[in-house]
């Protein structure tokens, strides 16, 4: 076997050397605004798997890449080749038929018992035909996230690759497909990677897979890419954004940006590079700002010669003033909640739009008007439906614990993905804060890294706010403090607190007091307590609910005297699996501060906070 391996080998060798200069693997093509609500086909289904434990499909067995050799010396062990034996002599040791299926979008973890706790290479395949009636449209391979880094192939060849777990990537393969029977295999590798963004270490459950919908975009020639509609922060009775066209000829073209509910129509032109910006006076025309008691959103259509996309889009301003928040200029409370994107019910990534509607309708129960989605980029579920429901986001991107601060390529890691969670949600009302990091340690290197992605994010969206959940500290004068050199660059003090949790029992809150030397708005981005559902004490036993619901008083009276205290978001929904939990009677690999349970039970915390959150609420609408 070996000796027929070696000129294989040196060719792959020297192929390695010629591949990487002249044919670059391509990373994601541009990607598309509003494919949420492009007429698409959806690729989402049962697809057959196989589990690569040895990355035998990515590598040979001398380890060389299969991305660095070339076709004929690809052997015919790589699944992505999606063959089946010529005849009963014929050696293949894959079969993509009888393979088993699992459903996507769906993370693995929770479709297959064996698969709870894997880590590594899955590949999937399913078989589409070319959905284009015009033969000239563009083909779009549309995944709205897999993690974590994913290797598409389409009959047989590579189309390119993606890093991240939880942002949308897509490639153009309108050139490779075939009118029938196409195969599509798709590699997804979910092994933590120390210098990935996020690290190794995270307190969640590193769902693998196609997590997310997976569809097909047919697109003219030249087509809308990417639009941005919005009030201008600074005028805000003025429209503003841009269009962008990509395709051929581009450059020069005619195009309409209307609103019909507004009688609105605004003609516009592009410029050399395709891209038509607009500033529109709003003078007479009458506009119900969108807000969280009425999320009023207006359909907007841009028409560009055979393109059109259509999107509901809400109008609202959102800035700060001293310590307070302001949406459309007036000071608002953030009653909120974190949540994980996951759906404890099923013990499973949330990945629908009845797994949205579920963790929504539970914050809404809870009277918040307000979600901290941690600690990653949920799917576009969460913050259409917020949009349709009033409930404001902050948006956080996987800079967790810690991170290689020092490494370039992690910091790319991390500014691709702050761009593509930018790119993807800067059209949506209810996303107020874009997170750039969680706990992260008191490094100059760090604050070198998270000054960097602040000012990408602000050069690329100043239209909202931004902010990080930092640590606390304490100040000269035994009070508590941010002093994360950090919070200079914030627009929000935010940090997470856990005071009677991870540091002494619930009393010590008793007398705590906290004091902020920077004129910002406050938000304690977490606190809680860890309870087991139907577990139950007396208040000071752990792991009992009537612990988790002392916490509660203790931590709500305090955020009674928080000074500049814009809102908070406890520590967290809805319990979700995470393997750092290992305690055999309370955890069971679930962290269990929900203020609902894996089955759905409310806490009694569940409803301490809820009754904080209606008096709150009343008292607003009262003043
Ligand atoms: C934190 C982290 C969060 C953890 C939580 C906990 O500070 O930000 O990801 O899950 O504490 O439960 O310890």
């Amino acid at each position: 076997m070996k000796t027929k391996w070696i000129p294989l080998i040196i060719g792959s060798v020297l192929a390695l050397a010629v591949s990487a200069q002249e044919n670059p693997l391509p990373s994601s093509d541009a990607l598309l605004q509003n494919a949420f609500n492009r007429p698409a086909t959806s690729l989402n289904g049962d697809w057959h798997y196989l589990v690569d434990r040895y990355e035998t499909s990515v590598y040979n067995f001398w380890r060389i890449p299969f991305d660095s050799v070339q076709p004929e010396d690809y052997g015919r062990d790589a699944v992505w080749l999606d063959e089946t034996p010529k005849d009963k002599t014929d050696r293949l040791e894959y079969d993509w038929d009888s393979a088993a299926t699992l459903t996507v979008p769906g993370d693995w973890n929770s479709q297959v018992e064996e698969l709870l706790f894997y880590e590594g290479s899955i590949w999937y395949r399913t078989r589409f035909d070319d959905p284009r009636t015009n033969a000239q449209d563009k083909l779009l391979l549309y995944f709205a996230g897999a993690n974590y880094r994913t290797d598409v192939y389409l009959n047989g060849r590579k189309v390119g690759s993606h890093i991240g777990g939880f942002t949308p990537f897509n490639f153009f393969i309108g050139q490779q497909v075939k009118p029938k029977g196409n195969s599509l295999v798709v590699r997804v590798d979910n092994q933590r990677d120390p210098s990935g963004v996020p690290t190794d270490v995270t307190d969640w459950w590193n769902y693998g897979g196609l997590t997310r919908d997976v569809k097909l975009i047919t697109l003219p020639q030249t087509y809308i890419q990417d639009y941005s509609i919005r009030l201008d922060p600074e005028r805000p009775e003025e429209l503003t954004g841009y269009v962008q066209l990509e395709g051929s000829g581009v450059a020069g073209q005619e195009l309409k940006l209307s609103c019909p509910e507004l009688d609105l129509v605004i003609p516009l032109s592009t410029d050399q590079s395709g891209k038509a910006t607009f500033n529109q006076s709003l003078k007479g025309v009458s506009i119900e700002r969108w807000d969280t008691e009425n999320p009023r959103l207006y359909e907007f259509a841009i028409t560009a010669g055979p393109d059109r996309t259509t999107d509901r889009i809400g109008l609202r301003t959102i800035e700060t003033r001293g310590s307070e928040i302001l949406l459309n200029g007036k000071p608002i409370f953030l009653r909120g909640i974190c949540s994980h994107e996951e759906n404890p019910l099923k013990g499973s990534r949330a990945n629908s739009e009845a797994d949205a509607r579920q963790l929504m309708a539970w914050a809404r129960e809870l009277q918040a008007n307000f979600m901290r989605l941690a600690h990653y980029p949920h799917n576009e579920y969460m913050p259409r439906l917020a949009d349709e429901l009033g409930i404001l986001l902050w948006e956080e991107i996987p800079v967790y614990w810690t991170i290689d601060w020092k490494n370039e390529a992690t910091y790319a890691l991390a500014e691709q993905q702050l761009g593509e969670v930018l790119f993807r949600d800067k059209n949506r009302a209810s996303v107020i804060i874009w997170s750039l990091a969680n706990e992260t340690p008191d490094l100059e290197e760090k604050v070198r890294f998270l000054r960097r992605l602040a000012e990408y994010a602000r050069g690329y969206d100043n239209s909202r706010l931004i902010s990080a959940a930092l640590f606390k500290s304490k100040s000269a004068d035994g009070k508590m403090t941010v002093s994360d050199p950090f919070s200079a660059y914030t627009d929000i003090i935010a940090f997470n607190e856990y005071l009677g949790w991870y540091e002494g029992t619930p009393e010590i809150l008793d007398g705590v007091e906290f004091v902020f030397n920077q004129q910002k708005p406050v938000l304690v981005s977490e606190w809680g307590a860890g309870a087991l559902a139907g577990f139950h004490g007396d208040a000071l036993t752990r792991w009992s609910e009537e612990y988790q619901d002392y916490l509660y008083q203790e931590q709500l009276e305090l955020m009674d005297r928080m000074p500049q205290l814009a809102g908070f978001t406890p520590w967290i929904l809805s319990d979700f699996r995470s393997p750092r939990r290992m305690h055999p009677q309370y955890q069971k690999g679930w962290n269990r501060k929900g203020v609902i349970s894996q089955e759905g039970e409310r806490k009694q915390a569940f409803y301490r906070l809820q009754a904080y959150y209606d008096k709150k609420k009343k008292a607003e609408t009262e003043k």
